[in-house]
């Protein structure tokens, strides 16, 4: 019987196999968290999944900037913007989910990052805080109260998902051990999760589901 009633939402972010071992955006050990994602699946009645979805000329790839190389910072619209490999451009292989991740329950998947001029780390707005997806809305107008959030990396659109998530009212939850850091930086994990510790986001992990 599931746990969790219909005011809790599960978000899985981005489990794609361009953050996977073997991807072009590998997150390490990114894989480990795809069993524990589809154990906790069954303790929810409503599961959304957000997808990474670039089109090829997108400005956050080094590639389409002369003389730049990923992890190399700009300036792209008045937002400092890391530069990353090509990643997740849409229709390739790179962009689509882990065929190991259960999808067979999922309600709906929100694509971001299809604006080629601003990156989209947040399932719910584009970093400039312009453009949304639908996924705040979609989650207010079934009522949604309690959202948890899983998947990939935590120090980039799983932060972001969960720090807009927490803004935008939702009670929210991170799956501790059903996410891992990209960490650029070694420590960017730990920071990201002691930021949204302090921004009043619960960690918890799969256990106390
Ligand atoms: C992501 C960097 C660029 C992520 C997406 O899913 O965390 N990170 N695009
Ligand atoms: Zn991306």
């Amino acid at each position: 019987m599931a746990m969790h009633n219909s005011k809790s939402a599960l978000v899985i972010v981005d489990v794609q196999y361009d953050f996977l071992p073997g991807g072009a955006l590998a997150v390490s050990d990114g894989d480990q968290i795809v069993p524990i994602i589809n154990s906790i699946q069954e303790k929810f009645e409503l599961i959304i999944a957000t997808q990474d979805w670039h089109p090829v000329d997108h400005q956050s790839f080094a590639a389409n900037h002369e003389g730049k190389n990923p992890g190399d910072l700009i300036d792209l619209q008045g937002l400092t913007q890391v530069l990353w490999p090509v990643h997740c451009v849409q229709f390739t292989k790179g962009a689509q989910f882990s065929s190991d991740l259960n999808q067979s329950q999922w309600e709906d998947i929100f694509q971001k990052g299809t604006n080629p001029e601003v990156d989209s780390y947040s399932g719910f707005f584009d970093n400039a805080r312009r453009g949304v997806t639908g996924l705040g809305k979609f989650l207010e107008d079934i009522g949604v109260e309690k959202v948890y959030v899983c998947g990939l990396a935590q120090d980039y659109c799983v932060k972001f998902t969960a720090m807009d998530s927490k803004s935008l009212g939702f009670e929210t939850y991170l799956i501790t051990d059903a996410t891992k850091p990209v960490n650029l930086k070694a420590e960017d994990g730990d920071v990201a999760l002691k930021e949204m510790q302090d921004a009043g986001i619960h960690l918890i992990t799969s256990k106390d589901l």
